[in-house]
């Protein structure tokens, strides 16, 4: 087989392509239309899908309530604790809020019809927990599950499997003024009875829970950093207390799912643990990987896999580490059904002469990064990561609940978004999850992040993620060149 480039794209006639018909034709329907004809040179193309996915490898999509349902005050839904600190000056990008987002509350429908148009066979939303208990605990407002039914069925008749979060970060604010939110117990259990109702209510058509949404970025940005809501920054001590509480509060709702599911129902977690990455693959800076895996999610995924802290993290903590009981440890390590890993940006792990034999690898300030600032590009993170899950923590079913990236997306005059960067990037770390997918690491799914342009948190609207791209003044959405992408591979089920 020679080595000349497998095709007869001139540079000329590449450009000519996309300025011309291939793209400005409207959009999802036919995006390779304008494929160039087939020569004895492109016939010749070795394997090409050779990046096939198995049969029955399932692709969707994430979004999450607070993000982009608006609709605040609708069917008694009560206030959660981003709308409070978003409506604080200064704690969002240009004092932006989810007060409207993308009124997916109204729109839900033509948002699944998005979902629909890309062929996704799954789609992961999350419940708004104030509009179901808009006081934390006590009565249940059934509007509020009303709209989740709604959601459901409509995804359902539209051939698409509900996986539903409990939690994606919009505590009820009476929550965080009773209790000090995840600083109390009481929320924890709070927690568990609103995951057991509400698991009560769908499980009859939904099969999939997700307690839990990136503990890490809850807690520690909320609670240590104060960037995101409710905006705290506690000393390390009571710090670990309610990293302690959102852990319990999990094992609570595992136990509460199981008690109140219809049989089958299943239950898992979302989390964007650390993966280490060995900074070159060979036997010591794999071990070392692996352990640094283990230590770096200590507080959160470590103990929930392993129902267990670590001693090393025990002591490294001393008089901080959080009070538990030998009870709580075991509701905390309530076995799962599947894993769901949220995966961004790599980590680098060296084997070293510590005490627990890895280093982290400083990146340099040349490694790339994407229009977040801290979304470094590492593509094979998305195969590690799966790896360590398998084989230290045993997973045998994991999905990848969140990759994605943010992009300076311009809309053109005709509507159209060339994200490249979005194509490549994506197009990049599915290689790597392909690679994890036929060494037989139990992958079985994939949820981009995310459906369209949303509420990026303390970032507002600054940051788009979409396949979609969404104009928040009329609230119409406009498919990117990232979402005729998306909805190749689906079609095709392979890398394209
Ligand atoms: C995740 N970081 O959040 C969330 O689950 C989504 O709600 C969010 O929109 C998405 O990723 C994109 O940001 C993160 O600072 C927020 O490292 C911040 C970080 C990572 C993930």
């Amino acid at each position: 087989m020679s080595n000349k480039p497998s095709n007869n794209f001139s540079r000329r006639k590449f450009g000519k392509t996309i300025g011309g018909a291939a793209l400005a034709s409207s959009a999802l329907a036919a995006p390779l239309s304008a494929a160039p004809q087939q020569t004895a040179e492109t016939q010749a193309s070795p394997r090409p899908d050779f990046y096939q996915f198995p049969n029955g490898f399932r692709w969707g999509c994430a979004t999450a309530a607070y993000q982009i349902e608006g609709a605040p005050t609708a069917d008694g839904r009560g206030p959660s604790i981003w709308d409070t600190f978003s409506h604080i000056p200064g704690k969002v990008y240009q004092n932006q809020t989810g007060d409207v987002a993308n009124d997916d509350y109204h729109l839900y429908k033509e948002d699944v019809q998005l979902l629909k148009n890309l062929g996704v066979k799954i789609y992961r939303f999350s419940v708004s927990w104030p509009r179901i208990f808009p006081q934390g605990t006590g009565a249940p407002n059934a509007k509020g599950i009303d709209f989740y039914n709604r959601l459901v069925d409509e995804l359902i008749s539209n051939g698409i499997d509900p996986f539903c979060t409990l939690f994606h970060w919009d505590l009820p604010q009476t929550l965080q003024d009773r209790f000090g939110g995840w600083q109390s117990r009481d929320t924890s259990q709070a927690f568990g009875d609103y995951a057991g109702y509400v698991a009560g209510k769908l499980s009859d058509r939904v099969h999939h829970f997700f307690t839990m949404n990136e503990f890490s970025s809850f807690i520690d940005l909320g609670y240590k950093e104060g960037r995101f809501a409710p905006g705290l920054k506690l000393p390390p001590a009571q710090l670990n207390q309610a990293r302690h509480n959102a852990v319990l509060a999990h094992g609570l709702a595992v136990q509460a799912i199981r008690a109140h599911a219809q049989p089958g129902a299943k239950v898992g977690v979302a989390e964007n643990f650390a993966s280490g990455i060995p900074v070159i693959e060979m036997e010591p800076h794999i071990q070392a990987s692996a352990q640094a895996t283990r230590f770096m999610n200590a507080q959160y995924m470590t103990v929930i896999m392993e129902g267990k802290y670590m001693d090393e993290y025990l002591h490294a903590q001393g008089a901080n580490a959080p009070k538990f009981t030998p009870e709580d440890l075991k509701i905390i390590g309530s076995p799962l059904d599947f894993v769901g890993i949220n995966l961004y940006t790599p980590v680098y792990i060296r084997a070293a002469n510590t005490p627990l034999g890895f280093e982290q690898v400083k990146k340099p300030s040349s490694f790339p990064h994407m229009a977040s600032p801290w979304l470094d590009i590492g593509p094979e993170a998305l195969y590690w990561a799966p790896r360590h899950a398998a084989q230290i923590w045993n997973a045998k079913e994991i999905y990848i609940t969140e990759n994605g990236t943010s992009s300076a997306d311009v809309l053109t005059p005709d509507g159209h978004v060339y994200d490249t960067d979005r194509v490549m990037f994506l197009r990049n770390y599915l290689t790597k999850l392909h690679r994890a997918v036929v060494e037989g690491f139990p992958v079985r799914g994939y949820f981009l992040w995310s459906l369209m342009d949303n509420f990026e948190w303390a970032d507002g609207y600054n940051l788009r993620f979409g396949l979609y791209y969404v104009d928040f003044e009329t609230q119409k959405r406009y498919p990117k060149l990232s979402a005729m992408f998306y909805k190749e591979v689906i079609r095709r089920n392979a890398i394209v």
